[in-house]
């Protein structure tokens, strides 16, 4: 199994990015161009949307491919963009050009390498231009995650990871605002390979689509929902 996974070496031309656009219409161009250029233009990008403004438009313009969706929350968009991906690797990225782009090689070599799923920390670095409350909110997500699966995880909140599109067929994703700490707690406890790579973390274009008290709330929600699941599988 092992020695399958690593004779099997990916490239740009297997990658599906893919993203929830709410909204995005300053950002999401940058995001794309970003994609494009570290990929010479060979990943494909999918856009679940529900904006009201020019998002999807700007989108289509540089080759995205749109899929419209009522705005239901950042969960239900998501997984319809991890589900919709055609390609072998999966990576889910925010399109408000907080990510680095520019981490993709790395990620894709990690999956090269035998990793499932590759997941981007942004606490290794300090996320210093990542607001305090949230720092602290997903510092304290991620220790308790950790106690909860008994491994230490980083970052359990970041929105930048790429999947082996297995690890996303093979398992049922149920949560909404806590669907990127789901996506990260179920493959670790199933024994997958799972990795974190530090990435730098800019400060957010646009406004923010979470509410930090709500969200943080229905976040620790999930994390406990989800370990205890899979405890009990
Ligand atoms: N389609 C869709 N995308 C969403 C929704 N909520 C959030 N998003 C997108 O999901 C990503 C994460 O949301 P964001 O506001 O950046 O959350 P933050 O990173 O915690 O501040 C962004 O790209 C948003 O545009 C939604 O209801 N529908
Ligand atoms: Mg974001």
């Amino acid at each position: 199994m092992q020695q399958e996974t690593k004779s099997e070496q990916f490239t740009f031309d297997d990658l599906s990015v893919v993203m929830g656009t709410y909204n995005e219409e300053e950002s999401i161009g940058v995001v794309l161009e970003d994609i494009d250029r570290v990929t010479d233009g060979r990943a494909e990008a999918i856009c679940v949307d529900g904006s009201s403004d020019r998002t999807p438009e700007i989108a289509r313009e540089h080759g995205a491919r749109v899929i419209e969706q009522e705005p239901q929350g950042y969960g239900v968009a998501v997984r319809e963009a991890v589900l919709s991906a055609d390609r072998p690797i999966v990576v889910t990225t925010d399109c408000d050009d907080t990510y680095p782009m520019d981490a993709l090689p790395e990620f894709l070599s990690l999956i090269n390498e035998g990793y499932d799923v590759v997941s981007g920390d942004r606490l290794y670095h300090g996320a210093r231009e990542m607001p305090a409350f949230n720092r602290l909110g997903n510092a304290t997500f991620a220790l308790i995650a950790s106690v909860l699966m008994g491994t230490r995880v980083h970052d359990t909140t970041t929105g930048m990871r790429a999947y082996r599109r297995e690890v996303i067929q093979q398992i049922e994703w149920t949560e909404n605002t806590g669907l990127s700490a789901e996506l990260l707690i179920r493959p670790v406890m199933r024994d997958y390979r799972v990795r974190e790579a530090p990435i730098t973390y800019r400060e957010r274009r646009g406004e923010t689509k979470l509410d930090p008290i709500e969200g943080g709330a229905a976040i620790a929600k999930s994390i406990v929902k989800v370990c205890f699941e899979e405890h009990l599988r």
